[in-house]
């Protein structure tokens, strides 16, 4: 979905306009752009069928815009503004109190373009003597910048990742060898930057390569052995050269995590060996380094997939060479959880199979919303019983995927379903989720988790904590507790898969594998390019330690059949 990237390009222009003392037209793209944000269906498919003057706010010339980018990849008016006026103005109109005239006047009179240059400024009290400023304002901003630069933007994996794998694969052809690395390769549900390493005999014509891409907004640095672009979705991506003799050892650091890392040398250095990017030293002589495997070798402890670098114990595990065996990327068969035109998805079942079938999937589970979620569009028991019957044909069309029938239930806050134990018994699978009241305190709320998951019929608890990832605070709930309840009731939890959601956390799923309590894997798509998240799953799953026993998507339908059954 471009739409982010789209409202971040709008929102700038308008910014630029601004400054340049346009009348009008800076509201106009701030309207448009806060509409196509706020979009619920991709602004590609809008384009495509013609109807991006149909969204509010859009009209002729947005919409050139719009098609602009998404044909090309870039947009000349922001590229003839960017270049009237060279400045920072994102990270600038993040300080609070700061209006694009102001960060005008700041650029024509003191020369500001970013954040470093206006902290300068305000300390030597320079921008006070400013008409307009003053003292005050410029005690104020000051303050400002702290919390701006505190600020700092993350970006969410789900979003951040098919940009990334699209890069390395680009560059693949180019170089000797190539990974990710840092918190992307981590698989951290938000990222800060994106982190690659190269090996490569020429590195002056990749990074012109790399720095020249269609999707890059703007140069923030190009060196030889290391360049700094931003992409137009505002994330910063740093691309590193390094010797062939040294790739996994800076292959090792700059995965990290920092706390990883210095535990890892503490170790190097009792056994009397110096570890840094270049390589593990004995002395002067490099004792390993070429990849990662024989630097965790040398170390004298198995290699740690990066999923585990958070210095959460896996150092130790890999000394004692008890690392788990991480369920695998190819080992889930399957989705437990998504929508439908039934309720609130917007493709039909068979159209979900189909691509379903694409990802290589031998199951998935349907499993729209019922009862009284009115924006959701629940399903009474009527819909449910038609629902199964297109699902029985579905099943009898294709012979190598499985369809699980399913509802999503929700939780009220006295912890009862809203829907009869009727609707209930017509199908396989019953998820149950708070959708509303998220805000009640930690006792009663946990009442409230545990009643729904000892309700005869639930199945697995979906998007336990309810938190949105920068926007909504996860529900309050003794977590312990509700894992032993849902392990007493043979009550699965899920990790939803969802790029914002990645409910269960990897905290949670590791708290979960420890007690023993099985866990699902659930995208939760309301559209079939959705499913292609269930990796994301996966990813949270390992970084939760959890094997392929403790993710019951591995398992055969039969097996899942038993487990389901009421
Ligand atoms: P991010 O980008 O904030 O999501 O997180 P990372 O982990 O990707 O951090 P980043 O991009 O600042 O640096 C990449 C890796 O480089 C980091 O995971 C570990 C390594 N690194 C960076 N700074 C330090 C440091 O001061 N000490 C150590 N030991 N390692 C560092
Ligand atoms: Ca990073
Ligand atoms: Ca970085
Ligand atoms: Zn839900």
């Amino acid at each position: 979905m471009k739409n982010q990237e789209i409202a971040r390009i709008l929102y700038k222009i308008a910014d630029l306009l601004e400054m340049e003392g346009v009348d009008f037209k800076p509201q106009a793209y701030r309207k448009a752009a806060q509409n196509i944000e706020s979009l619920s269906i991709d602004i590609e498919e809008v384009y495509k069928k013609g109807e991006l003057q149909k969204i509010p706010g859009v009209g002729k010339s947005i919409a050139e815009k719009v098609k602009e980018f998404l044909e090309t990849g870039r947009v000349k008016k922001l590229e003839e503004l960017m270049k009237k006026i060279p400045v920072d103005i994102e990270r600038l109109s993040e300080v609070e109190g700061l209006g694009p005239r102001m960060i005008k006047t700041l650029y024509e009179k003191l020369g500001v373009k970013n954040l470093d240059d206006l902290e300068k400024a305000a300390k030597e009290g320079r921008i006070r003597r400013l008409k307009g400023f003053g003292e005050k304002t410029e005690k104020k901003i000051l303050e400002n910048i702290e919390l701006a630069r505190q600020r700092q933007h993350r970006f969410l994996l789900g979003f951040v990742l098919p940009e990334a794998n699209e890069i390395v694969e680009m560059l693949k052809k180019h170089v000797e060898k190539i990974s990710l690395a840092g918190s992307i390769r981590r698989r951290k549900e938000t990222v800060g930057d994106v982190d690659i390493l190269a090996v490569s005999s020429n590195a002056k014509e990749i990074m012109d390569i790399f720095t020249s891409m269609k999707k890059v907004e703007k140069v923030l640095a190009k060196g030889e052995t290391k360049s700094s672009v931003r992409l137009y979705g505002g994330i910063q991506v740093d691309l590193r050269i390094v010797a062939p003799e040294s790739f996994g050892s800076a292959l090792q650091y700059f995965t990290g995590s920092k706390e990883h890392n210095i535990e890892l040398r503490k170790i190097a250095i009792k056994k009397g060996y110096k570890l840094n990017e270049y390589g593990l030293f004995m002395g002067e002589k490099r004792i390993a380094g070429k990849n990662e495997e024989e630097v965790y070798e040398a170390l004298g402890m198995q290699w740690i997939p990066p999923e585990l670098r958070e210095n959460r114990g896996e150092i130790e595990a890999a000394l004692n060479r008890k690392l788990p065996k991480l369920v695998g990327y190819e080992e889930v068969k399957g989705d437990l959880q998504m929508h439908t035109k039934w309720s609130d998805g917007s493709n039909t079942i068979k159209e979900m199979i189909e691509e379903a079938r694409q990802l290589g999937h031998k199951f998935i589970a349907i499993t729209d919303h019922v009862g009284s979620l009115k924006v959701a569009g629940g399903m009474d028991e009527r819909e449910v019983l038609e629902q199964a019957k297109e699902i029985e044909k579905l099943r009898e069309a294709y012979d190598d995927i499985y369809i699980f029938h399913g509802v999503e239930a929700n939780i009220m806050k006295n912890g009862e379903l809203d829907v009869s134990n009727n609707l209930l018994k017509q199908v396989d699978v019953v998820l149950a989720s708070v959708h509303s009241a998220f805000r009640m305190e930690e006792k009663e709320m946990t009442t409230r988790i545990i009643k729904a998951i000892e309700h005869e019929y639930v199945d697995i608890l979906a998007h336990p904590t309810c938190r949105i990832i920068q926007k909504r605070e996860p529900i309050k709930v003794d977590m312990e507790k509700i894992l032993q309840t849902a392990k007493d009731n043979g009550v699965i939890m899920e990790i939803n898969s969802y790029p914002d959601r990645l409910d269960l956390n990897d905290i949670h799923v590791k708290l979960a594998v420890d007690m023993g309590v099985k866990l699902s894997i659930g995208t939760d798509a309301h559209r079939k390019d959705h499913l292609q998240y269930y990796k994301l799953g996966i990813a949270v799953a390992r970084r939760g330690w959890a094997t392929k026993e403790d993710i019951i998507n591995t398992y055969t339908v039969e097996k899942l059949q038993k487990i389901f059954k009421k």
